[in-house]
């Protein structure tokens, strides 16, 4: 069995990779070919049959898509595998990059179009912003017609780290039967299910296979002067040492090695399992590398979490550190089982070590990112975990049914345990319950496990902006609240002084009563009474950014009371706000948006195309390419800027807002936010 690669003093332990790449580049395929290949199921599923390993969930069925990460484990050659199937949608980003904070490698599945490499560009930089080790595995070979030189200039322009090219593609015609690898210099030829058969190396091959090994020898004289002096001096190192040279730029995150196949054939596939394992580093040097605290004690990192309709709980964890058997305590719970995974099928362990991926059960108190040690919380001593992202898309959420409503917060506050990118939030302005994430399917998909788990049909429909209302000019006003109803009436006179103020300052309410014309006691009534008002303006908005100022008025010593003041304060303000040019106010928020620079004048247009106001633009720090184009937007055009900054951008475009400021609105959509209101609010 020629594997070219053996130096015998490669990692042995368990190892983990994520599989990762853009959706529909064939990483669950990949999955698939892996643990066929390596014997750990029988035969292939496909997509058609719904029983693919890494789409078992009933969301990703529906969807053909995979919508969480799906941990497999195998073994090849002796060695104990966890492959990590990662959802390719940016929308599922968090799912992602929690898996890769746990993995000792990444495997990057790419389709050979040469367009289509920018998208990449975010997963390939975080992968170097975390020095995590990646090699590419440039799939869908049996199809294509690209150029593999030309698509390597493509993805060399997105990646900050060189790339190594490990394989020439031998063409018959425009399919491709093989490929020479540039290490071994031995040539194979494809043989389906099986291991590829060694053949002799092609002639008209033999000086592009010298010029990419050259190529290859070069990039990694770049990081060692003795291998940069042989190749001055003619001396051609011995394989052995180059796999050295490999295998320990690839662990230092300073070259990716680029490997050629077919996931659907099982093309190259052996020959990136025999890479993994000799060039992936293990637990250890990942442990290191992420600044694990050294010890003795078990701790595990909680990369996914999962609530099972009918099964319970599963926390996926990867041991960091240490040894954790069944039934001991771990964070702040008892171990009610540990599985190893193949997609949903589980088989019982009674104990695992460092390097495993595993699953735990019943773990209540234990959230996805929880660091877990024999004592409690080891967030500390775990080193560096994925950031949560903020949410760029929201919408309004009701249960179907009314008694529900107490039962859906309680399973929202699980789905957020799941997946820390979703949010829940109440806005108090229009008191809708919001959920907040990534993207539109990232939310159906939230809804979608709400019914399927917890069995909680809901509604969704577009939030409602929190638009407010002022004022442009002040005005005084006399009101008097007088009824005689049998026995003693009521009664109450106030005069108020109201005023604009500038943005901002809210409300202020101030009395100047002098001589008692109303009494001390009277007065928080007045102000109750005023505050009752300003929730609705005269155009049917929250009030803001003015005064009222209390200045004279009379009582009766029977007559008056709280309830009488409040009333009339109420009166008052209704009788004398729509005389003070009430005037819309829309929120407008400061909104940050990353693009590649090729982008930038599209996304400027995109932005004044949503009434937003420019305020510049300057390079992304850290990201070589990338602009980060600043603007004033208006919350109501934002709630779908992520759909369409995406469809401009091959998805790769980002923002972050945060609220600003209120600022006036005027004109026609001015009236029909005030028409749509007072509508809504006659039919309630
Ligand atoms: N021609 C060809 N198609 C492939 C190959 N691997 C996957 N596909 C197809 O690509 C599509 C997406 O595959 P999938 O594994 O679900 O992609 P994922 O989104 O990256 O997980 C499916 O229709 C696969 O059949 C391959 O090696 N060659
Ligand atoms: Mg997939």
């Amino acid at each position: 069995m020629p594997t070219g690669t053996q130096n015998g003093r490669h990692p042995a332990g368990p190892r983990c990779a994520a599989i990762v790449g853009p959706y529909l580049s064939g990483k669950t395929t990949l999955l698939e070919s892996l643990l066929l290949v390596t014997g750990a199921i029988a035969r292939r599923g496909t997509a058609k049959e719904g029983n693919l390993v890494g789409d078992g969930s009933a969301e990703a069925r529906a969807r053909k898509m995979s919508v969480q990460v799906t941990p497999a484990s195998t073994s090849f050659l002796g060695e104990s595998w966890t492959f990590l199937d990662c959802p390719g949608s940016i929308e599922f980003w968090q799912e992602t990059m929690n898996a890769l904070m746990v993995a000792d490698a990444a495997v990057v599945v790419v389709e050979p179009v040469v367009d289509r490499a920018m998208t990449v560009a975010p997963l390939l930089h975080f992968l170097d912003e975390h020095a995590i080790p990646h090699m590419i595995f440039v799939n869908k070979m049996d199809e294509t017609e690209t150029r593999v030189r030309e698509f390597m200039d493509a993805l060399q322009g997105v990646s900050e780290r060189p790339l190594v090219l490990r394989q020439v593609p031998i063409r018959r015609g425009e399919a491709i039967e093989g490929y020479v690898d540039v290490v071994s210099e031995r040539a194979y030829r494809y043989k389906p299910g099986q291991e590829s058969d060694l053949i002799p190396l092609p002639d008209e091959l033999q000086s592009r296979e010298k010029e990419v090994r050259q190529g290859l020898l070069e990039k990694l004289a770049d990081f060692d002067d003795k291998l940069l002096e042989q190749l001055l001096e003619d001396v051609v190192p011995p394989k052995e040492e180059i796999y050295r040279h490999l295998s320990s730029n690839l662990a230092e995150d300073r070259i990716v090695p680029v490997f050629l196949g077919a996931a659907e054939r099982d093309h190259g596939v052996r020959r990136l399992l025999k890479a993994l394992r000799h060039e992936v580093p293990d637990i250890a040097a990942t442990a290191n590398r992420l600044g694990v605290k050294p010890g003795d004690g078990p701790l595990l990192r909680v990369f996914k979490t999962l609530h099972q309709p009918h099964a319970g709980k599963l926390s996926f964890a990867r041991l960091l550190r240490g040894k954790v058997k069944d039934n001991a305590t771990l964070g702040q719970d008892r171990i009610g089982g540990i599985y190893r995974m193949v997609g949903e099928q589980q088989t019982k362990l009674g104990e695992a070590a460092a390097g495993e991926v595993v699953a735990l059960g019943r773990m209540e108190h234990t959230r996805t990112g929880h660091a877990l040690g024999a004592n409690g919380d080891a967030g500390g001593e775990a080193g560096a975990f994925a950031a949560v992202l903020t949410p760029v898309y929201s919408l309004a959420i009701v249960a179907e049914k009314r008694a529900d409503e107490v039962k859906l917060s309680g399973s929202l506050a699980k789905l957020v345990e799941e997946d820390p990118s979703l949010g829940v939030e109440l806005q108090h302005d229009t008191h809708e319950h919001l959920l907040l994430g990534q993207g539109d399917i990232h939310l159906q998909v939230a809804v979608d496990r709400l019914k399927s788990k917890f069995n909680l049909p809901v509604a969704t429909t577009r939030p409602q902006v929190p638009y407010k209302e002022t004022i442009r000019n002040g005005t005084k006003h006399h009101a008097r609240y007088k009824r005689q109803t049998g026995g003693h009436g009521q009664f109450a006179d106030i005069h108020i002084e109201i005023k604009p103020l500038p943005r901002g300052s809210g409300f202020v309410f101030s009395e100047s009563i002098v001589g008692g014309s109303v009494p001390r006691n009277f007065i928080p009534s007045v102000e109750i009474g005023v505050q009752d008002y300003l929730k609705r303006g005269p155009l049917g908005f929250h009030v803001v950014d003015f005064a009222v100022d209390l200045q004279d008025g009379q009582y009766h010593d029977v007559d008056s009371s709280d309830m009488a003041f409040r009333t009339c304060a109420g009166m008052a303000m209704r009788e004398a706000m729509p005389k003070c040019g009430p005037v819309l106010l829309e929120p407008i928020f400061q909104v940050e948006i990353a693009v590649p620079n090729a982008y930038t004048a599209r996304v400027q247009r995109l932005v004044t195309g949503r009434r937003g106001q420019v305020l510049g633009f300057d390079a992304k720090p850290g990201w070589a390419g990338w602009d980060l184009v600043s603007a004033h937007m208006p919350q109501s055009e934002l709630h779908d800027l992520i759909v369409e900054l995406r469809s401009l951008t091959l998805g790769v475009g980002t923002f972050t807002c945060a609220f600003d400021h209120l600022q006036e609105l005027v004109g026609r959509l001015a009236d029909q936010i005030v028409q749509a209101r007072n509508a809504a609010q006659a039919a309630q």
